[in-house]
Parts: structure tokens; sequence; C-alpha cells
């Protein structure tokens, strides 16, 4: 899966964002397999899926050395949009704890977005993320329900124009015929009358 990860801030070289998508479960930061931020107050941890999926599940794996209570309370957030950093997104659930090293699955439900994030509430802590992964599936193409991070005439735009490579048909206002050479004109296009039978 295409990917790009962010976080609030980095505690040290060894742990980039991008440490939670890295495929190495290991719960042992000093393996540098795990994303971990600063001590702050509402750390938080992103990932983009560059495009709207309709997320299943989320498995995040935690630290395994010590603090594993630290992810307790944590929200795993999806949507698409990017008000207070994605953070405010729609909410799929509250992660009550994950045992230290362990993985933990987390049913979203097809929720919808773009973005997903790991929202902390704690207070001046390190958010530490060993591996997240998530399972999605594509959004059918004309059923995005949240157009909003981007403008609405670009996203119109881009549902007629994939409608159309989908299904040259439309929506039955015109259609060719198999040999393709015979235009045929239906009730409801503006001009039909013109069109050739
Ligand atoms: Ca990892």
């Amino acid at each position: 899966m295409r990917d790009k990860t962010i976080q609030s801030s980095t505690f040290n070289s060894s742990t980039a964002a991008k440490k939670a998508i890295d495929g190495n479960r290991s719960g042992m930061p000093q393996d540098g397999s795990c994303a971990q931020t600063e001590a702050e107050t509402n750390p938080w941890w992103r990932v983009d899926l560059l495009e709207s999926y309709r997320v299943t599940t989320v498995t995040i794996t935690n630290r395994e050395d010590c603090c594993a209570e630290r992810i307790n309370g944590a929200e795993i957030r999806i949507g698409n949009s990017l008000e207070n950093n994605g953070n405010s997104n729609p909410r799929c659930t509250v992660i009550s704890s994950i045992p230290a090293g362990g993985a933990s699955t987390f049913q979203c439900n097809g929720m919808e977005g773009r973005y997903v994030n790991i929202f902390s509430r704690a207070y001046r802590q390190h958010l530490t993320l060993c591996e997240v992964e998530v399972n999605a599936v594509p959004v059918p193409v004309g059923m995005e329900s949240d157009k909003s991070w981007k403008g609405e005439k670009q996203a119109e735009a881009d549902t007629k124009s994939q409608r159309k490579q989908r299904n040259p048909s439309g929506l039955g206002n015109f259609s060719f015929s198999a040999t393709g050479t015979r235009r045929i004109c239906g009730l409801s296009e503006p001009g039909a009358r013109h069109c050739v039978k």
C-alpha cells in the first residue's frame, strides 16, 4: 500500500514516523523499528493513504521494553480532513490497552478516509508505535461520501471523469454500438435530436 507518515514530533533519528510502517513488528525501540514522539501533550501520528479507502481494521503493535500503558486511551481517527492535523476526524475506537510487545486489531467497519491518525490525549508523554497495519479497501468510484479535503468542484470533476472512464455509456444518455460507429441517443441527452440514428 502506498503511504506517507508524519508525527507531531520525533524523539530521535531512529524513531521516525515511518518506522511504524516498516513491516517490522519488533517492540524494542532499540531495534530501530518503532516510531516515537517527544514527551509532549497530545502527541499524534498519521498515515496518508493518498486516497480515500474504507478501513476495515487497524492493527497496532505496542512497545515491549517498558511503558506499555502509554498507549492506553489513544484514539484511532479516520477521515478525509486535515483539520487539527486529522485528529478531529471521526473516531474508530479508544484503545483501552495493548499488551507489551503485543499486536491488537481494532475493527473500524469500513470507515472512510484518506488519513488514519493515532491521537493520544496524554500529558507530556511519548507516543510510541512499533507497527501500525491498516487494512482497507478502495471506495467505489462515485461513492465518496466526504470530498471536503479537496475543492467540491474538483471532486465533482474527478467523479465525472472516473465515471466516464469506468462506464463510457455514462448514465444512459448515450452509448455506442458494438462496432463503435453508430451513436444511439438517449432521451435525456441535450440535443438528442441531432444524433445520428
Ligand atoms: Ca516497525
